[in-house]
């Protein structure tokens, strides 16, 4: 049985033109090598001629199944538009999807887009291995739990929860002999080809109605072990020469001893590499003590999801910490010489002008990095449910779910237009200050890089684009389906071309 694992063809980390595969991907793989079966890894993202080459793939070498991953609301309809593709390259192909969203919104997912066979929900190791064994044995697959699909009769069918796989540890490390990691565009923005993305621990304990995380993972927090984090960045450092991480975990240090461990275990090994971690507020408060040990192990900054700077905001998104402890927070960091990065959310329903106004001196004066987002309801979340039942979710484009752009309206602004407006406004006059425009001439490296890269590289082609309108920066090897499929013309195969229509 060969597997075939696809990372669709989508657009890379779009304003900041950078990539990374897929860390649950590479996680999938390697578990899959590990039970032995024959796989191969294609992360479209990369190649030249996405859909051509994704096709051309599919039918010279015909695996028997393919999966799909689907980690972001946004590619959702990526995602269907490959699986469309591969059934017309191959209608004996049995395709499986999985990822966040299409968890989320199986019966949907499968009713929109009748080339997926199956959808995996939730987490992914053991479903999948069970999957692909119950196709080689031909056994009942209504037996393997945690997936989703129609039955003859259209029906729609879920097997049932897949319980968590209890100790990560158990997992094996990431395969990254299968990833492409010379290609250019493996980078972290400022950070460069010396930079990666990287997990080390699943879900979070807190409850923010926005978040799909805690949605997904079911309010519950596993790690893994310091020792094996350390045994994986070692690997990545001496094999593939990456010592700037940005560690996608939600929230490094739910608990004070995964901290203490991998700075104890960073320190030990002197590996000299770079961290920027994601906390909360009052975890950095909690963790105090541990600032310069985390320092002193290479992290150099850390990402909170502070969001607003109004208790009535975080108490209605119960994002259980206030305004006083973010201060706190940022301000312990930049005692022990931490850069502040702050993810943060506007286009609240009651936000007035003058909120904004003080929601960016708020943070102007603290932040490094400025994490602007656009509040959005990503299906699975319990704030999803909530604007959906008030009528207040004008654009149902997934496309626009990447927390750019204003899919819901809000009192005083019921146009969505206005509201990126007001978005690109507050991006602008924060990154045009005087005192953002200095920190290219930070003594920070981090910091220098950064803004030099933003700077240079983004805000200027923004510019250019505004006043002569040169054109904004695309990713060279980006291509819509719909375009591929018009490109080939006569060439089309009578599938693709019933598709194309
Ligand atoms: C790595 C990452 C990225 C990478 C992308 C890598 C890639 N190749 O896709 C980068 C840094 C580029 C990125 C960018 C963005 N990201 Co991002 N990213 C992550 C991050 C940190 C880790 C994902 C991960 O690997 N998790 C760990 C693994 C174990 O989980 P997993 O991916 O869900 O995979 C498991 C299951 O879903 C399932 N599964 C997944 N695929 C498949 C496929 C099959 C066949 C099967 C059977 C199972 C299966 O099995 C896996 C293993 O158990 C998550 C946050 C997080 N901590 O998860 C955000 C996250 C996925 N990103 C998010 C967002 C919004 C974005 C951006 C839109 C942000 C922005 N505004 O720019 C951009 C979009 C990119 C773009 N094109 O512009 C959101 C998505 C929310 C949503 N529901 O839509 C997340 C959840 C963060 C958040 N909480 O907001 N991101
Ligand atoms: S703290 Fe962060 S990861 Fe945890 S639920 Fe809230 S937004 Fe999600």
């Amino acid at each position: 049985m060969r597997f075939l694992l696809v990372d669709p063809p989508h657009k890379i980390w779009t304003i900041l033109r950078a990539w990374t595969p897929s860390p649950g991907c590479l996680q999938l793989l390697a578990y899959l090598e590990r039970e032995q079966f024959d796989i191969e890894y294609m992360d479209c993202t990369l190649n030249e001629n996405p859909w051509r080459d994704l096709e051309e793939k599919i039918r010279k070498e015909k695996p028997d199944v393919v999966g799909i991953s689907v980690i972001c609301t946004a590619f959702i309809y990526d995602g269907m538009n490959a699986a469309n593709l591969i059934k017309a390259a191959n209608p004996k192909t049995i395709i499986i999807m999985g990822g966040e969203h299409p968890s989320f919104m199986a019966e949907e997912t499968l009713r929109d887009c009748p080339a997926i066979d199956y959808i995996c929900v939730g987490e992914g190791e053991v479903t999948l291995t069970e999957f692909l064994r119950s196709l080689e044995k031909k056994e009942d697959l209504s037996k393997v739990l945690g997936l989703a699909y129609l039955d003859d009769r259209g029906k729609f069918i879920y097997t049932g929860d897949r319980p968590f796989i209890e100790n990560l540890d158990a997992l094996p490390i990431p395969a990254y002999h299968l990833a492409k990691m010379e290609h250019p565009f493996i980078t972290l923005p400022s950070e460069g080809e010396r930079g990666l993305v990287v997990n080390f621990s699943r879900g979070c304990l807190w409850d923010c109605t926005f978040c799909s995380e805690s949605a997904f993972y079911k309010r519950t927090w596993r790690r893994r072990s310091p020792k094996l984090i350390a045994d994986e960045l070692e690997l990545l450092k001496e094999k593939y020469k990456r010592d700037i991480f940005y560690v996608g975990d939600n929230t490094f240090n739910v608990v004070r001893e995964q901290g203490i461990g991998f700075i104890e275990e960073m320190l030990k090994r002197k590996t000299n590499q770079h961290f920027w971690l994601q906390s909360r507020a009052d975890l950095i408060l909690r963790d105090e003590d541990l600032l310069d040990g985390f320092r002193e192990a290479g992290v150099y900054q850390f990402m909170m999801g502070l969001e607003y700077h109004s208790d009535v905001v975080l108490k209605d998104i119960k994002k259980r910490h206030t305004v006083v402890q973010a201060i706190q927070a940022m301000e312990l960091l930049k005692k022990h010489k931490l850069m502040v990065m702050a993810t943060l959310l506007i286009g609240h329903w009651n936000e007035t002008e003058k909120d904004r106004n003080d929601f960016f001196k708020f943070f102007g004066k603290y932040v490094d990095h400025f994490g602007l987002n656009l509040i959005t309801p990503l299906p699975g979340t319990p704030f999803f449910q909530q604007m959906k039942a008030l009528g207040r979710i004008k654009d149902w484009d997934y496309r626009n779910y990447d927390y750019l752009h204003a899919v819901m309206s809000a009192k005083e602004v019921d146009d969505l237009e206005q509201l990126n407006l007001i978005y690109r406004d507050i991006m602008r006059r924060y990154y045009w200050r005087p005192r953002e425009m200095l920190k290219i001439f930070s003594p920070n490296p981090i910091l220098r890089h950064h803004h030099r890269y933003y700077i240079t590289k983004v805000a200027f082609n923004i510019m250019m684009h505004e006043i002569f309108g040169t054109p904004i920066w695309v990713q060279p090897n980006y291509q819509e389906y719909k375009d591929y499929l018009v490109e080939r013309g006569e060439a089309l195969s009578k599938e693709l071309m019933a598709l194309a229509k």
